[in-house]
């Protein structure tokens, strides 16, 4: 897009006056980033618009990614920046006395996410727009996002997150395009006047779904997809029957707020209500711009794809049997052709904690019509299969078990792909988690491992490193990720190592400026940052790094002459509201940090920071500042990961088990180049299947562990109420589930590994710029097109030939 600074400075200053009606001299950071936000959206809309007509003009088929969750961040920069008028911008708000970075900090970071699963709905989002694919997310707008987290003393307390407090400029409120969603009451079928049976409703509770529309903007390209995100709003007929606030309770929850568990299921009635109701909008919204194709509707699956993000939005496969049936008077048989081919689903997650089942009477009362037709899929699955498979397999794979709707054997049984996430996870989904479907249905299987976007993670948020790779390798690896690979050129080029150096530095200095200002704590920039930022979860192992810190800390009293090499350990992460184990881990961490960061003997050598409120706006500030990415999940426990890959991409070296996109990770940058520890995969399965692991044991013969458990317990560590015991027991008394003092050891000798090769700089920085050039395999414009051909069958449709283009393809 064309426009030189001077335009835009006349422009701006109109934007803002007409806004504020005061000259731009006058204006708040706030407003400023409306106005400017209300400026780039104004500049975007017309290639939104054409780009809705492009793809309709070229009856090109359409991927639609549901998903209950996306983390978008903030999206000023990000939109500036891929329409191609970030430097016009930023010189323009120079001339004028503003800077982009202060503004910026106006933006909320919407949270209308949990983690890993949304923001890779929101690279996804990026990429797509990035290769011209016709995608569109669906999703919820949910009132409060995740809670803001806070500490009060040391505990993590929950406030909600009103991020709509200063109206959201992105979105707009399509009122053209609701829909209403059906929820309870009486249903049946009865023959109507020329013979189709047809469904009658009576007593349901309507709710009104209004779209709010949000553009996705692709790399100078001229596309821009849509985020439609739906609101929960009573029917404007029915506006009368809901004379008090109270009354319109039951509509105005639906979509009051994000479920803020990310591992642990409970069966909520108000979370299947969540689920049913964007579910419902999506799919009734999809089948009316459908109609605009005029396609037979057999046709169908060559117009659209439906993805599944993991099992939450499930329930598109009844929806849209009932739609076809209901209301296109399609059969049985023609429905569950077009559903089957239509839609594919992607597991996210092992644990068996996770899995939703939702019992049946919740499910028959809150979506009779649905139910009916799960049960009917669940019939002729049982029928079709008992021959064939054996009551063993049968039942095992039902949708319908002892009394609970089995929403991973819908979400299986209903598409015509399964995938997993990265390599080992889609294994251990065909060997265990879900092995019978593997022999049914082989052909369903596969892998896309996941991949973030570079543009945010690369690009945007750390535009020192961005500049060395334009000047050592060209500009072509923005549009071609693999050129990164070039980089390796220069692993023992002097001078491009002393200026990777100098980035970093420069990024941990302002990141050290950023800790003192809100944790009030100094810290060496010279030191190792050490970062582990991620949901809080016992199989994440947050309480591993815990005890090698309270190790090292005991080390350095003990010997406090010795030569150490300074370390600053930086954490993010939130655990869900319910979690007392995890929220005992905060309080120990934060402790530890307390006594650790206020000790004169330790000085610079160990710095504890626990940030607040991780997100995606600490991930950008944090992560191009990072030494140590901290990947230490008990392996088989984390499908993939995706901060392992944007702290990679930023010169990260991995402290990593082999659990799973780490496998890759090792593969690609070498062994040699990260530091691997602890049991693999089959190990914890064969230990598991042994079970005789003996937690007290290790505690009663270890030294190491012996010293630092009883560190928790014995009043070394301030402040703690019993969760230094709560550690203590889980670990010895309950035998230790995720096999953290089996994998102690080693992991303490990788973290002496890691101090050595500190001290040698030239080679930790050679593998610095090695991790650097083997990230490209994970950028997510490689995964997005790997969904899109094997899956989806979409094609590109750019405009103008500008879309990022895929030469090779490094992972396939
Ligand atoms: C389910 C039912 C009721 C309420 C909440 C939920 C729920 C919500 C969110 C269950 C799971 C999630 C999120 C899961 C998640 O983020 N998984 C992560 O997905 C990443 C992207 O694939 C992987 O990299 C991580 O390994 C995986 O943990």
């Amino acid at each position: 897009m064309d426009l030189t600074v001077n335009e835009f400075i006349e422009q701006y200053k109109k934007q803002f006056q007409s806004l504020y009606a005061y000259p731009v001299e006058e204006g708040t950071d706030e407003q400023h980033y409306s106005a400017l936000a209300q400026f780039i959206k104004n500049h975007l809309s017309t290639y939104w618009k054409d780009t809705r007509e492009r793809y309709l003009d070229n009856s090109a088929k359409q991927v639609y990614y549901f998903s209950m969750e996306f983390l978008p961040g903030r999206q000023l920069r990000n939109n500036t920046y891929n329409l191609g008028l970030l430097d016009v911008v930023k010189e323009g708000l120079d001339e004028l006395g503003l800077s982009l970075d202060t503004i910026e900090e106006a933006e909320v970071d919407p949270a209308l996410g949990n983690g890993g699963l949304g923001r890779l709905a929101s690279c996804f989002m990026d990429s797509l727009a990035s290769l011209s694919i016709p995608g569109n997310g669906n999703g919820i707008r949910y009132r409060y996002g995740l809670f803001r987290q806070k500490f009060v003393d040391g505990y993590q307390v929950e406030v909600p997150e009103n991020w709509l407090r200063n109206r959201n400029i992105w979105e707009t409120r399509n009122t053209k395009s609701t829909c209403t969603v059906r929820f309870g009451g009486n249903v049946w079928l009865e023959k109507n006047q020329q013979g189709y049976m047809e469904t009658k409703y009576e007593d349901t509770l309507n709710v009104l779904a209004v779209p709010y529309d949000t553009p996705m903007v692709g790399y100078q390209n001229n596309t821009i997809n849509n985020l439609r995100l739906w609101s929960a709003e009573i029917p404007v007929e029915e506006e009368d029957q809901y004379p008090t606030l109270e009354s319109r309770e039951p509509i105005s929850e639906i979509t009051q707020v994000l479920y803020p568990d990310d591992s642990n299921y409970e069966g909520q009635l108000l979370r299947l209500k969540q689920e049913y109701f964007m579910v419902s909008a999506g799919v009734q919204s999809i089948l009316r711009h459908f109609r605009k194709y005029n396609v037979p509707r057999k046709n169908l699956p060559d117009k659209v794809a439906i993805h599944i993000n993991d099992t939450h939005p499930a329930l598109v496969i009844p929806e849209l049997m009932r739609l076809l049936m209901d209301d296109e008077h399609l059969s049985w048989e023609q429905a569950w052709e077009i559903t089957h081919k239509t839609c594919s689903y992607t597991n996210h997650t092992i644990l068996r904690e996770a899995l939703e089942k939702w019992p049946v009477d919740m499910m028959k009362s809150l979506l009779p019509r649905i139910y009916m037709i799960i049960e009917e899929i669940n019939r002729r699955f049982v029928e079709q299969m008992l021959p064939l498979y054996g009551e063993r397999i049968t039942w095992q794979t039902a949708i319908l078990q002892n009394g609970v709707v089995n929403m991973a054997h819908l979400a299986v049984i209903g598409s015509h792909s399964v995938n997993g996430v990265a390599k080992l996870h889609t294994e251990i989904l065909m060997e265990d988690v879900l092995k019978d479907f593997f022999e049914i249905y082989p052909e369903r299987f596969n892998n896309k491992t996941n991949g973030i976007t570079q543009r945010r993670w690369i690009h945007l948020a750390n535009p020192g490193l961005t500049k060395l790779l334009d000047n050592k390798i060209g500009e072509q690896w923005k549009r071609n990720p693999s050129e990164l690979k070039v980089f390796k050129g220069f692993e023992r080029d002097k001078e491009t190592l002393e200026q990777l150096a100098a980035i970093k530095l420069k990024n941990k200095k302002e990141l050290a400026d950023y800790i003192e200002k809100v944790k009030n704590v100094k810290v060496n920039p010279e030191a190792i940052f050490d970062v582990q930022i991620k949901r809080l979860h016992a199989y994440k192992r947050q309480h591993l790094n815990v005890l090698h810190i309270l190790h090292r800390y005991l080390e350095i009293k003990r010997n406090p002459k010795a030569d150490y090499v300074p370390r600053v350990f930086i954490f993010g992460a939130k655990a869900a509201p319910s979690y007392t184990y995890a929220k005992q881990i905060i309080k120990v961490i934060n402790s530890i940090a307390d006594l650790v960061n206020n000790d004169p003997d330790i000085g610079d050598l160990l710095k504890v920071v626990f940030f607040e409120n991780y997100g995606v706006s600490l991930a950008e500030k944090i992560i191009p500042a990072a030494d140590v990415s901290e990947q230490i999940s008990l392996a088989s426990m984390e499908a993939s990961g995706t901060s392992n890959m944007k702290l990679m991409a930023n010169g990260a070296l991995t402290l990593a088990t082999l659990d799973g996109a780490n496998v890759e990770i090792k593969d690609f940058v070498g062994e040699e180049n990260l530091f691997v520890f602890g049991l693999t995969s089959k190990e914890v399965y064969e230990l598991k299947g042994r079970q005789d692991y003996n937690a007290r044991a290790l505690y009663e013969g270890q030294d190491k562990i012996h010293a630092v458990l009883n560190a928790l317990t014995d009043g070394t560590v301030p402040g703690l109420q019993g969760e230094g015991h709560a550690l203590f027991d889980s670990l010895v008394q309950y035998n230790d589930e995720y096999f953290v003092l089996k994998d102690f050891e080693s992991y303490v000798t990788a973290q002496e590994d890691i101090d050595t090769l500190y001290r040698n700089q030239p080679e930790w920085l050679r593998k610095s710029l090695l991790n650097i050039a083997a990230s490209a395999p994970f950028s997510a414009d490689y995964t997005i097109k790997r969904y899109a051909d094997d899956i989806w069958k979409v094609k590109q449709h750019s405009s103008n030939g500008f879309a990022v283009t895929i030469l090779d393809e490094p992972l396939a």
